[in-house]
């Protein structure tokens, strides 16, 4: 009888080990599109009562003609567009990028803290740790694609890491 607890406790035990991979397995997930290799799209959790929240993505074009990052959606958001983040006069300025980013053939694109990011706006639930969103990025040539964005502490700067008092200091261009 003790013996079978015991079993039944290690399979458990087990259970929560595979499911504990299959969530950092998503944390990291890799979507491809056509030509375009999209690598873990991510937001970070938003403090109660939050409008907005920044996206994050890594893309690489691995065929031979341009492609360019036109928009993007959330389920729990009314609006996504890109923005640029950039340092003028020490501080921290975000412009709207209504032509979106050209991605060249063989060139990555990087969407992150600092730079260039996807805004969310319009926010009707606020992204929580460990509950992925759901999604979609705009391509010109590769079309809409969907996806899953994992969801960072506040103040991460990067899916995986823990959350950090500070943001990066530096704008990246
Ligand atoms: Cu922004």
């Amino acid at each position: 009888m003790i013996q079978r607890t015991r079993t039944a406790l290690r399979l458990a035990l087990s259970m929560v080990a595979a499911l504990g991979l299959a969530a950092s397995a998503r944390a990291g997930e890799i979507t491809t599109a056509g030509d375009l290799r999209i690598d873990t799209p991510w937001m970070r959790a938003t403090p109660g009562g939050a409008k907005v929240a920044g996206g994050y993505v890594r893309v690489t074009n691995t065929g031979s003609q341009a492609d360019r990052l036109t928009g993007a959606g959330i389920a729990i958001a009314g609006r996504g567009a890109i923005h640029s983040m950039t340092m003028a006069g020490g501080v921290m300025k975000m412009a709207a990028v209504p032509e979106g980013l050209a991605i060249a053939p063989g060139q990555t694109v990087e969407l992150k803290p600092g730079g260039f990011h996807l805004m969310f706006e319009d926010l009707t639930s606020a992204p929580k740790v460990g509950e992925p969103v759901s999604g979609t990025l705009t391509f010109e040539r590769a079309g809409t694609v969907p996806v899953t964005f994992a969801v960072a502490p506040i103040g991460a700067t990067s899916p995986n890491a823990a959350a950090s008092a500070a943001p990066a200091p530096h704008a990246h261009h």
